[in-house]
């Protein structure tokens, strides 16, 4: 049985200096690489926003970052401007491996849907292929590290494990943004769901 490690979102933005920095985010850069060898397959995710994205406060006059909003799909974060495409905040970190991916998969694309798991966008519905990608290639269990815990790690893993996949988050390998108690409801929330954290 094959086992994929799934790099979510190891981006300078969401580095120390970024634009949406996670505290140490970076440190868990030489851990990721380290591990790559022992998966049969290596799939990196990238935040890809276009510039007007809908997530982002400076689209909402009189929001601020780390508001709330309510879109077509629900409730939404409004987040500051970052993984704008084609800049260097959408690049991976440059200490990444990124030699070793077999899949380099972008989410966030669609302006009016932000996309914190690599599976579906947050409307819940618009899948992004990644199920059919690991199911063709054989894959039944994921590893996932990155950033960031309580958001795209977080919403990834928990809809793997809605798919049947067995999951295992190495939460060394990870940081959080802990925004309002989001981290302690993304632990709960993944362990509800049988995901195991590592
Ligand atoms: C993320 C907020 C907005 C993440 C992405 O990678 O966790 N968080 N976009
Ligand atoms: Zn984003």
């Amino acid at each position: 049985m094959a086992d994929a490690l799934i790099v979510i979102d190891v981006q300078n933005d969401f580095c120390p200096g970024g634009a949406l920095a996670v505290p140490e985010g970076d440190a868990i850069v030489p851990g990721i690489n380290a591990l790559m060898d022992d998966f049969a397959a290596v799939i990196l995710t990238q935040d890809w926003h276009p510039a007007d994205h809908a997530s982002f406060a400076s689209q909402h006059p009189g929001k601020a970052p780390m508001e709330m909003t309510e879109m077509a799909y629900g409730p939404q974060v409004l987040w500051p401007d970052h993984c704008v495409q084609g800049t260097h905040g959408a690049a991976f970190h440059e200490g990444l491996a990124t030699d070793r991916a077999d899949l380099i998969l972008r989410k966030g694309f669609r302006r009016q849907i932000d996309s914190y798991s690599a599976f579906f966008e947050n409307d819940r519905k618009t899948p992004t292929g990644l199920e059919g990608y690991l199911r063709t290639r054989g894959i039944r269990r994921v590893t996932l590290v990155g950033l960031a815990l309580d958001f795209c790690v977080n919403y990834s893993a928990v809809d793997a494990a809605s798919l049947g996949l067995a999951v295992t988050v190495r939460t060394d390998l990870t940081r959080a943004i802990d925004l309002d108690g989001s981290l302690a409801a993304a632990r709960a929330g993944m362990e509800d769901v049988g995901v195991e954290l590592a």
